[in-house]
């Protein structure tokens, strides 16, 4: 039998058991599938806390049903991803798919969201193309064209002509790495190297001595959140501050969960993203005090965000179907929603299924003896540059 008719058939048999048996009745489950271990953990860790603290505030009963979070971990490998999702379609019949905290985990599970129409939330991959897997999916992160246009924009205005790029070689990496080049290029700037580490134990050292001897204006850098604080330890050590090459990048590089760790080589590194701890509203302040106060301090980053808003998006799509559940009636619920979330005003564009947001320009300062990305320009309702031309 064909893959599909075989996943078709299963879930099928799943639902008419169910029915028949009048189990799960009251329950609304969400499947939430994370790298809880492996090098990409702290996604995980930022966007389970996230999601915990969503339900601690806004109940677990909605439209009747009891909301019934599972959380998996993955270890951030996409053969694994795929299986549990699969799993949990099928025999915990979860009327949502959420997490996704790397772009190939995304791809990998998309067919699943399609065949079963299960909606799928990826409240953390971020290469424009995913929300194109499958017509189930909706996304609450960011996309990489978007935060990338917005420093390639800034960076020719303030003295950044020459610049070498050094991304991640994968979805999210080369996303940046084009979207940025196209874009300086339009304002007059200049890509002059193209530069790509590995995904996996990533040795920036060899990379960044090329930078130097390339001596561009500024080193333009994405690398997934987490890798961030092993780069900029690099880029101090091999002198790059002081040849006066300067480090520009999407906020990934000064991810909130690390950036105390970094130190002051990090201390006036501009970035572009849709989300900093700082964000200077009431929204976000009551965000980033309960998440703190809940873990143990620990500060709230952009996969956080991811997490919280999709639970939004989760929760508003359940009381809007009024419990009535159904992959399509929830997606359908989902689409054009808005709303105020920690990062600004954000909403799901009902054409796309993808995020549309602010883009703020942002430098690392000091502030009572820690580290924040401080938010100094707005670029309003960015749609994703990935599919608008
Ligand atoms: C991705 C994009 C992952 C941006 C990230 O961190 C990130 C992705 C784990 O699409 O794989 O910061």
């Amino acid at each position: 039998m064909h893959k599909r008719t075989i996943v078709q058939a299963a879930v099928l048999g799943a639902l008419l058991c169910a029915s028949g048996l009048g189990l799960a009745q009251d329950a609304f489950k969400i499947g939430l599938i994370l790298p809880m271990t492996g090098p990409f953990a702290s996604t995980g860790k930022q966007i389970e806390a996230a999601a915990r603290l969503y339900m601690a505030q806004n109940g677990s009963t909605v439209a009747g049903k009891k909301v019934e979070l599972i959380v998996k971990d993955d270890t951030g490998t996409p053969d694994v991803t795929k299986r549990i999702a699969q799993e949990l379609v099928v025999n915990d019949k979860v009327s949502v798919l959420a997490g996704f905290g790397l772009t190939p985990l995304a791809l990998a599970t998309a067919p699943i969201a399609t065949q079963s129409k299960t909606p799928l939330v990826v409240m953390a991959a971020a290469t424009s193309s995913i929300t194109q897997a499958s017509p189930y999916i909706v996304r609450t992160s960011f996309t990489l064209p978007q935060a990338a246009v917005a420093i390639a924009d800034w960076a020719p205005k303030n003295g950044i002509k020459k610049v070498v790029t050094l991304v991640t070689d994968y979805g999210p990496g080369l996303d940046a790495e084009k979207f940025f080049k196209e874009r300086l290029q339009f304002n007059g700037g200049q890509v002059s190297e193209s530069l790509r580490v590995p995904l996996r134990n990533p040795d920036f050292a060899p990379f960044l001595q090329k930078v130097r001897d390339a001596k561009p204006d500024a080193v333009f850098a994405f690398v997934p959140s987490g890798a961030g604080a092993a780069l900029m330890k690099q880029f101090a050590e091999r002198g790059l501050d002081k040849a006066g090459i300067k480090l520009i990048g999407t906020g990934d590089v000064t991810d909130d969960d690390i950036l105390n760790s970094m130190g002051d080589a990090a201390v006036g590194v501009v970035t572009s993203h849709h989300y900093s701890t700082a964000h200077n509203s009431a929204v976000n302040k009551k965000f980033v005090e309960a998440f703190t106060k809940a873990n143990n301090n620990l500060r709230p980053n952009f996969m956080a965000v991811g997490g919280y808003d999709g639970m939004r998006v989760i929760y508003e799509a359940l009381k809007k179907t009024k419990g009535a559940g159904g992959g399509d009636a929830l997606l359908a619920a989902m689409k054009g929603q808005i709303f105020e979330s920690p990062r600004g005003p954000m909403f799901i564009d009902a054409q796309t299924r993808d995020v549309v947001h602010n883009i703020y320009i942002r430098k690392v300062e000091k502030q009572d003896g820690q580290l924040y990305n401080l938010e100094f320009d707005t670029i309003k309702d960015v749609k994703d540059p990935g599919k608008v031309r």
